[in-house]
């Protein structure tokens, strides 16, 4: 039996999560989530396949509703609770989970509100109470969660991670990190992804350490835990770039950025500007890591290695990275020019994308994932992203969001007769969405919608991060002979009169 939480098993009183003034210890957690796990077992008979949903809030109850889960033999869907219609129609079909679980009192949308629902009560135990024996944990193949992720067209696809992969990649940290019990995890992640779930919500859970999350991110909320007793910040680049900002003209955040043993930057590049601001205000560095959904981590800036600013460091113990050409052959040189496909494999890896073998299969080449990802690999062995193969990707504020889903969301607005999306460059977010729209002409057409209305038609559908944040309307759009739309020519475009921001 691989146990995911050795802690909680131990029954140690050291603190686990913390969220605003409430907290439990390991062994307060172990005494919530083992009777909750055992009333999603009775609720969720015959085991095989089970799959529950978890209304994925940046709560106390959302973290131990995901232990409970992992528990037992069941696999946790999480789900933005700001999730459209669209999107949380798709999760609920492709995933068809059993049970939600959610906070009491938490109003659920249609889909979810169908589901039998288990309400995740947390009352904080006696610390004397001795929790029951916790259940036999399933093996290492079993699905321990199914997070949904962005391809360039389509819905997204639910990526099974096996508890094998969330084992590995939490012991790889450990490692480079020297991530020990003691540590106090601060961050103000999302808690239906990889970055804020599994690595900032479970690892400090595997560790014995433990994590104050801060409901919702802002740099004075940052400062007051870290001169606290936070000792890591994990965050994504924008958050970062909004820290270096502010760590520049208050001192207060400076030193309190400055005390923190490690900060960990990740989930899109942080650019060399931004690691330049802070350091010169805090005198510390950011280490980035580089991992995705489907890899879980990759590769690190070791915190007991180097400088390397500016690359995402070296293989984590156990992956096996390689880049290869574009006629498929690996890379050999470590030159810190040649760019080249970074491919990863190890026990990190999915296992596949749900009810999507093709998709799966198209992922591959041999045993290695295909990350879509282009790197250099200097001589150190460091590897430096330097773009990425789909330009139908974009990475906005950390969150990686496919053009085609905007694009069919667009489509589907009655005011729309075309859409194409874009992904532009922003200094906050990374990247931001760009709509450009035609939109319906003619006797029969409705008054023509603006952007506002198209960004919250967007945030509605899928999600609000998915809104476009700037839309252009256009007479038509640049297509070669195909009919295929130039994206690149859309860029050089010159606004017309009618752009607006949402
Ligand atoms: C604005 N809002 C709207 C609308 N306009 N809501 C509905 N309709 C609209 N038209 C609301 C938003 O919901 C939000 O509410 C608030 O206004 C501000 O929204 P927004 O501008 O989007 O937020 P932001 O300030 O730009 O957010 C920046 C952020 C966020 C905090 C950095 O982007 C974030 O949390 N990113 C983390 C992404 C992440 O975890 N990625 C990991 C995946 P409210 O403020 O109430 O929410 S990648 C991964 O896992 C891999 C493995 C990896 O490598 O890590
Ligand atoms: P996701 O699929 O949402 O998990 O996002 C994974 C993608 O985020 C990767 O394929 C990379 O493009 C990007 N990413 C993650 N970490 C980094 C990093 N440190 N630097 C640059 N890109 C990153």
């Amino acid at each position: 039996m691989n146990v995911l939480f050795p802690a909680l098993r131990d029954g140690s009183p050291a603190p686990a999560l913390r969220f605003g003034d409430r907290a439990l210890s390991h062994h307060q957690l172990a005494a919530v989530a083992g009777p909750l796990a055992e009333r999603i077992d009775e609720l969720t008979p015959g085991s095989g396949a089970t799959r529950v949903a978890i209304w994925a809030t940046p709560t106390l109850e959302t973290s131990v509703g995901v232990v409970a889960a992992l528990l037992t033999g069941a696999a946790a869907v999480p789900i933005n609770p700001k999730i459209g219609e669209r999107e949380l129609a798709h999760i609920v079909a492709d995933s068809l989970p059993s049970l939600v679980l959610a906070e009491p009192g938490a109003d659920l949308p249609g889909p979810l509100a169908a589901l039998p629902r288990l309400d995740v009560e947390v009352v904080e135990p006696d610390e004397q109470q001795l929790p029951g024996p916790l259940p036999l944990e399933p093996g290492d193949e079993s699905p321990a969660l199914i997070v949904y992720t962005s391809g360039t067209t389509g819905p997204p696809k639910g990526v099974v991670l096996p508890r094998r992969a969330l084992a590995h990649t939490l012991d790889a940290l450990e490692d480079a990190w020297q991530w020990t019990a003691d540590d106090v995890l601060v961050h103000a992640l999302p808690l239906f992804h990889v970055h804020g779930l599994i690595l900032g919500i479970l690892g400090p859970l595997r560790r014995g350490g433990s994590v104050h999350h801060l409901g919702r991110f802002s740099t004075e909320a940052v400062a007051q835990e870290l001169s606290a007793d936070g000792t890591m910040l994990f965050g994504v680049p924008t958050m970062y770039h909004r820290l270096a900002l502010d760590a520049g003209e208050n001192a207060d955040l400076a030193e309190a950025l400055g005390r923190a043993r490690l900060l960990v930057s990740g989930s899109a590049a942080l650019p060399l500007t931004d690691h330049a601001r802070l350091t010169a205000a805090t005198g510390r560095r950011v280490i980035e890591r580089y991992g995705m959904t489907e890899t879980l981590m990759n590769t690190s800036v070791r915190a007991d290695g180097p400088d390397s600013t500016g690359t995402v460091g070296v293989p984590l113990p156990g992956v096996y990275v390689r880049l290869v050409d574009d006629a498929g052959q690996a890379i050999e040189e470590s030159d810190g020019e040649t760019v080249g496909e970074i491919q990863v494999r190890g026990p990190n890896l999915f296992s596949e994308y749900l009810n999507r073998p093709d998709a799966t299969d198209a992922a591959f080449d041999g045993g290695w994932f295909r990350t879509g990802d282009m790197a250099v690999r200097d001589a150190t062995g460091n590897y430096r992203i330097v773009g990425r193969k789909a330009t139908d990707l974009i990475k906005s504020g950390g969150y990686k969001i496919g053009a085609g889903e905007i694009e069919n969301a667009l489509l589907a607005h009655p005011g729309v007769a075309e859409a194409a999306v874009t992904g532009e460059p922003d200094e906050d977010l990374g990247e931001r969405i760009v709509a450009w729209i035609v939109p319906v002409t003619g006797p029969d057409a409705g008054p023509r919608p603006d952007a506002q209305e198209l960004a919250d038609h967007v945030a509605h559908q899928l999600a609000p991060h998915k809104r476009p944040r700037t839309v252009h309307f256009l007479e038509a759009l640049p297509r070669n002979d195909m009919g295929k739309i130039l994206k690149r020519d859309l860029r050089a475009t010159t606004p017309p009169a009618g752009a607006g921001d949402a």
